[in-house]
């Protein structure tokens, strides 16, 4: 069993970095059982039907007695109960980042991943040299093991990685991208101080320059992936906290979306904004995103329908140092950011994830 899983790994890892073009690969993999099956096949068969829980038939569901809203908790993710409803993901990096993605037990093994009571650390490695011959940092990429249609998702973030060259992400992605569709939620690179939130999709997808109900500024505006270099659809932040060191110094914050049939919104709170909604900074068991105020990102389905560009998504959360969009925007380039990555161990000190909860709400 576990020669076969291995085997099963490192031909979905070559899989991942045989293609003449770089795909990002970020479906549910080869490697892992498709998101609505029942129980994955390489844990023990104990589950019958009756025990797999349908939290969403339940009043009043997870969230306590009597929690009422637009919808409901389904997933509450703090501290150990992470590595429940997660998977790491050992494979080749597709956008050619200088890492190399550890499985969960060398993760653990080697402390890039820890978990306390309120929180979940995920780290590059910080101690190595490396052979510029060799692999690639030491990383972590972590994918939620059930995939999401429509739903709001609340993100308790204290920390998000900064060092140079690298190229945090917190993100959605559907099978066959991008077909599937995929939504960047978090993602900058070298240390900069706003997020970008942007749509990667199949043909015809595109957003309005204007017109737009949200707070943030729109950037290119084909969503399709074969436009332009697979640049997306973007949002820029009107918040100069809302990413790397600066966002870190303000003690991190609250990203939360909601997916729709016809939309999906971004919305960004810094730690002690006086507006984060009071559901948002604790888990009440049920959030009602209509009342949280005009989002950062906005993306609408007046030229693009949504429901047919997004499948089911998974969430992502990942950190690749250097790559496609980090190593080319580094001073001096790609050759430049490697060396630093190989070099320079302790400049990644910081780059780290410091997660306090996640939850996902649905009808
Ligand atoms: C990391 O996340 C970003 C999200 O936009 C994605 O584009 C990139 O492919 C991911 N990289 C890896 C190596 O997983
Ligand atoms: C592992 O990481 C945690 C969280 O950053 C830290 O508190 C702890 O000291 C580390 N342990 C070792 C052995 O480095
Ligand atoms: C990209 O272009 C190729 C070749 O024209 C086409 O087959 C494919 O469907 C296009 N993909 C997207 C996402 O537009
Ligand atoms: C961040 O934005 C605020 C107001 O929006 C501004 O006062 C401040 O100077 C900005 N900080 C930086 C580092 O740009
Ligand atoms: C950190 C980072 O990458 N910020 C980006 C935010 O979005 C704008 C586009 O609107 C980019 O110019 C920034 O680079």
């Amino acid at each position: 069993m576990l020669t076969l899983k291995t085997f099963v790994v490192v031909a979905a890892a070559l899989g991942a970095v045989s293609g003449k073009k770089a795909k990002r690969q970020c479906s549910s993999s080869s490697s892992l059982p498709e998101p609505t099956s029942t129980p994955a096949p390489t844990e023990a068969p104990t589950s019958t039907e009756t025990s797999v829980p349908q939290p969403t038939d339940l009043p009043g569901s997870g969230g306590g007695e009597g929690a009422s809203g637009e919808y409901s908790m389904t997933e509450n993710w703090v501290g150990e109960s992470f590595y429940d409803g997660w998977d790491f993901w050992a494979n080749g990096d597709p956008t050619h980042g200088r890492v190399t993605y550890v499985d969960g037990n060398t993760a653990k093994s080697q402390n890039l991943s820890v978990t306390t009571s309120d929180s979940w650390i995920m780290r590059a490695d910080a101690s190595s040299t490396l052979d510029p011959g060799g692999p690639g940092r030491n990383s972590v990429r972590v994918q939620s093991k059930k995939s999401y249609t429509t739903h709001v998702a609340v993100l308790d973030v204290a920390h998000i990685p900064q060092g140079p060259g690298t190229w945090p992400a917190y993100w959605m992605c559907g099978d066959n991208w991008p077909y599937g569709g995929e939504f960047d939620i978090i993602e900058g690179v070298n240390d900069g101080d706003t997020n970008l939130s942007s749509l990667h999709t199949g043909p015809d997808c595109t957003q309005p320059d204007n017109g737009r109900d949200m707070k943030g500024h729109p950037g290119a505006n084909n969503c399709d992936a074969n436009a332009s270099g697979n640049q997306g659809c973007g949002v820029g932040f009107d918040s100069n906290t809302s990413f790397g060191p600066s966002f870190n110094q303000a003690g991190g914050g609250y990203y939360a979306t909601e997916r729709t049939e016809t939309s999906m919104k971004v919305w960004f709170w810094q730690r002690d904004d006086p507006s984060v909604p009071e559901e948002v900074k604790s888990n009440t068991g049920a959030v009602s995103p209509s009342t949280w105020g005009t989002p950062r990102a906005l993306f609408v389905s007046d030229s693009c329908d949504l429901n047919a560009k997004f499948g089911p998504n998974a969430f992502i959360i990942n950190l690749t140092l250097c790559g496609d969009w980090a190593g080319n925007a580094y001073p001096g380039g790609m050759d430049a950011c490697n060396d630093q990555v190989n070099n320079n161990p302790s400049a990644y000190t910081d780059a780290f994830w410091d997660i306090k909860r996640m939850n996902v709400y649905e009808k």
